[in-house]
């Protein structure tokens, strides 16, 4: 039986979850693709359909409505689904620079949202869909989840819950359908979300510097990696982060 995967999160070739899709589409796996607002889905279109996507739907990660008729469109088309990618992350520009005792309310909870809450919105209606199929969910994090990457900021916040959502989910979706939830975290990658980040340039080289491997890493880690623990040789890894970052993590 070929495997069914849902990738939300493609902006443009450049993109983590175009590289896992791509990783996919070489194992055979069936893919599904959402696209976020007119301006991208001219990018998005193309990409997924050179891998032979049928399903290609507008998703906005805030709006209830977008996300039930997706999994409408999934439920009809397919019945039932393997994988789900969520590769969706959003702060305001001011939240990702400056001090983070400024950040507001509104640009807190616009964060948590999008790159938090999104997981859970996904995965609950990818649930259904999953039963009984042993399927995987995997989501991007980063290291500033965990300890102080200046200017990250109010991300960072983001990023912890996220990669807490992943063990709660893997502990509440284990026991339900033997689904697993991981994350994987990321070192700095040139892609359509770092273009908007002041000095991304710099922190690259920088990064490369202060890893063992002495080299950053490309969107095809990332690919490799996700396919891997999206497949059945990694059905018993669940609620975990796994790092792609030259060893960076490892450096105090
Ligand atoms: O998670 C990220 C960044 C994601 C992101 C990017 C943008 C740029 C445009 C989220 N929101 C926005 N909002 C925008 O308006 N990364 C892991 C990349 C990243 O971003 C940083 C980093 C690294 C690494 C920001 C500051 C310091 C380091």
């Amino acid at each position: 039986m070929t495997r069914k995967a849902l990738i939300v999160g493609v902006a443009n070739e450049r993109s983590l979850a175009w590289a896992i899709a791509q990783e996919l589409h070489k194992e055979g796996v069936e893919l599904a693709f959402t696209y976020m607002g007119e301006s991208l889905e001219r990018r998005v279109r193309p990409l997924a359909e050179s891998v032979g996507a049928r399903i290609i739907e507008p998703c906005n990660v805030q709006d209830d409505a977008q996300l039930d008729a997706l999994f409408e469109k999934i439920r009809k088309e397919w019945g039932h689904m393997d994988a789900l990618v969520h590769s969706v992350a959003f702060g305001k520009k001011e939240d990702l620079e400056g001090r983070f005792v400024t950040t507001s309310r509104d640009g807190f909870m616009l964060a948590m949202d999008v790159s938090a809450y999104s997981l859970l919105a996904l995965a609950k209606r990818a649930e259904p869909l999953m039963e009984g199929r042993r399927g995987s969910i995997l989501t991007l994090s980063y290291y500033g989840a965990e300890k102080v990457v200046p200017n990250y900021n109010m991300m960072g916040v983001a990023k912890a819950a996220l990669e807490a959502c992943v063990r709660y989910l893997a502990w509440d979706m284990g026991g339900h359908g033997k689904t697993t939830v991981n994350a994987i975290s990321a070192g700095p990658v040139k892609t359509l979300a770092a273009a908007g980040i002041r000095d991304f340039r710099s922190m690259l080289s920088a990064a490369a510097e202060n890893t063992p491997l002495k080299e950053n890493i490309d969107q095809e880690d990332v690919g490799t990696l996700g396919a891997f623990l999206l497949s059945p040789a990694a059905k018993h890894i669940t609620g975990t982060t796994m790092y792609v970052d030259s060893g960076a993590h490892i450096m105090a």
